[in-house]
C-alpha cells in the first residue's frame, strides 16, 4: 500500500455532554474539576519555563514521566469517504490520489497485530475511512476487536459516529477504547469540516462513555487556528466529564490536495504549549503525541515529552501518511532514557 507524502513546509457555550463550573456538582473526583475557556489560555500564555514546570509538576504526579506509551495504528478500510474534513487525506471531496480500498480481513490484521506485538507496543488502533459504521460493518469489527484481544493488546477503534446500541456491541467484543476527536474549538469547527457538527461528535463521545468503554479524543493543532482556538479545543476535552481517559494531540499533517495543504507552519513551541496544557487540565489522562512526528525534529519531540506527553504512535505508517521509522523511536527513546511496556515488563 502507497504511503501519501505530505508537503514540506473559545468558546464557553454549554453543549450536551459538557460541564460547566456552574453546573458540576461539588465532587470527590479531582478528575470533574471544570477549566473555563479563559484559565486555559492563561495557561497556553505562560512563560514556557513556567509552563513547563506546572505540566511535569502535574505529570509526576500521576505518572511515572519515565514511562512512555506505544499504540500501533492500522487504517483497516481506507479512503472513499463521504465527509469533508479539510485536513483528511481520505475524504472524496479531496483530490489526495488515496484509493478506497475494501475492509481488511481478520487474518490480515491478526499479522499486524502480532508484528506490533513483537514490535513492543501494547496497544493497537483501528481506523476506519466512514462517516459512521453500518451494522454489517460493525459485525466484522467485532471480530477485529476479538483478534487484538486475543493476542493480549489493548483495542481500540475509530470508526466515525457510532449509536448507543453500536457502542454497546463494541464493548461486548472487548473494545478498551474508543478515539473520536473534536478535533478544534466549537466555533471554528464549521470551517473544517461542513457534513457534521460538534454535537454529533459530543452525542458519540456520550454513546462511547456509557457503554463503558475509555474515552480517547483529542484534535488537531496547526490549522491556522490562533490560541484562542487551541484554548477552546483543550477547555472542550477537559471540561467533558469526565475528562476523556486518552487524549491524541494531533499536529497537522498538510496533504497536498487538501484544502489545508498550503497552511502555515506552526512555531514548534506552540504545539509544546498545547501539549503542557493538556498534560495540565486533563492530569491522569494519557496524552498522546500522535500524527506530525514525522515532520517533527526530536528536540520538538523530547520537548512535548518533557511536557508530558506519554503516548505515541508507533510503527512506520498513521492511517496513510508516514510516521518515523521503528528503528528510529527506539534509538529516540533510549536516548532519552524512556522505558516501554517491553522494557518496563522485561
Ligand atoms: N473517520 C473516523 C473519524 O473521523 O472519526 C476515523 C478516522 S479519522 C482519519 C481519525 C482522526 O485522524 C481525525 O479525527 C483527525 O483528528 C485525524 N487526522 C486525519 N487527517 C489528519 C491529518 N492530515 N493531520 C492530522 N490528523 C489527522
Ligand atoms: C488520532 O488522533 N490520530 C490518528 C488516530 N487518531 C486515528 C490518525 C492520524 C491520521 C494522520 C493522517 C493520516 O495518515 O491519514
Ligand atoms: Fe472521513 Fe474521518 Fe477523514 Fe473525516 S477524518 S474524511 S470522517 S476518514
Amino acid at each position: 500500500m502507497t504511503t501519501i507524502t505530505p508537503t514540506l513546509a473559545a468558546t464557553e457555550q454549554p453543549l450536551h455532554f459538557h460541564a460547566t463550573r456552574k453546573a458540576a456538582a461539588p465532587s470527590v473526583d479531582a478528575r470533574q474539576q471544570a477549566w473555563p475557556v479563559a484559565e486555559v489560555q492563561a495557561l497556553l500564555d505562560l512563560p514556557l519555563p513556567e509552563l513547563m514546570h506546572r505540566a511535569q509538576t502535574v505529570h509526576r504526579e500521576h505518572h511515572d514521566a519515565t514511562e512512555m506509551e506505544l499504540a500501533t495504528l492500522l487504517s483497516i478500510k481506507t479512503g472513499g469517504c463521504p465527509e469533508d474534513c479539510g485536513y483528511c487525506p481520505q475524504s472524496v471531496h479531496h483530490e489526495t490520489g488515496v484509493p478506497a480500498t475494501k475492509m481488511m480481513t481478520p487474518e490480515e490484521v491478526r499479522e499486524a497485530v502480532l508484528g506490533a506485538k513483537a514490535a513492543g507496543a501494547s496497544r493497537f488502533c483501528m481506523g476506519a475511512a466512514w462517516r459512521a459504521p453500518n451494522d454489517r460493518d460493525l459485525e466484522k469489527v467485532e471480530e477485529l476487536v476479538r483478534v487484538i484481544k486475543d493476542e493480549g493488546l489493548e483495542a481500540c477503534c475509530t470508526l466515525g459516529m457510532l449509536s448507543g446500541d453500536q457502542a454497546q456491541r463494541l464493548k461486548g467484543a472487548g473494545l478498551d477504547y474508543y478515539n473520536h476527536n473534536l478535533d478544534t474549538a466549537p466555533e471554528l469547527y464549521g470551517d473544517i469540516i461542513t457534513t457534521r457538527d460538534y454535537q454529533d461528535r459530543l452525542d458519540t463521545l456520550g454513546h462511547v462513555r456509557e457503554a463503558g468503554i475509555h474515552v480517547c479524543s483529542g484534535g488537531i493543532v496547526g490549522m491556522g487556528e490562533s490560541r484562542a482556538g487551541r484554548a477552546g479545543l483543550i477547555a472542550q476535552l477537559a471540561n467533558l466529564a469526565p475528562y476523556p481517559e486518552s487524549v491524541p494531540i494531533n499536529h497537522l499533517v498538510k496533504v497536498p490536495g487538501t484544502p489545508l495543504a498550503d497552511e502555515l507552519d506552526l512555531d514548534p513551541l506552540e504545539f509544546v504549549r498545547t501539549v503542557a496544557v493538556a498534560r495540565i487540565t486533563m492530569p491522569t489522562a494519557k496524552v498522546r503525541l500522535s500524527a506530525g512526528r514525522r515532520q517533527m525534529d526530536e528536540s520538538t519531540q523530547v520537548l512535548c515529552f518533557l511536557a508530558g506527553a506519554n503516548s505515541i504512535f508507533y510503527g512506520d505508517k498513521l492511517l496513510v501518511t508516514g510516521n518515523p521509522d521503528v528503528e528510529a523511536d527506539r534509538a529516540l527513546l533510549q536516548r532519552v532514557g524512556l522505558k516501554t511496556r517491553h522494557t518496563f515488563n522485561a
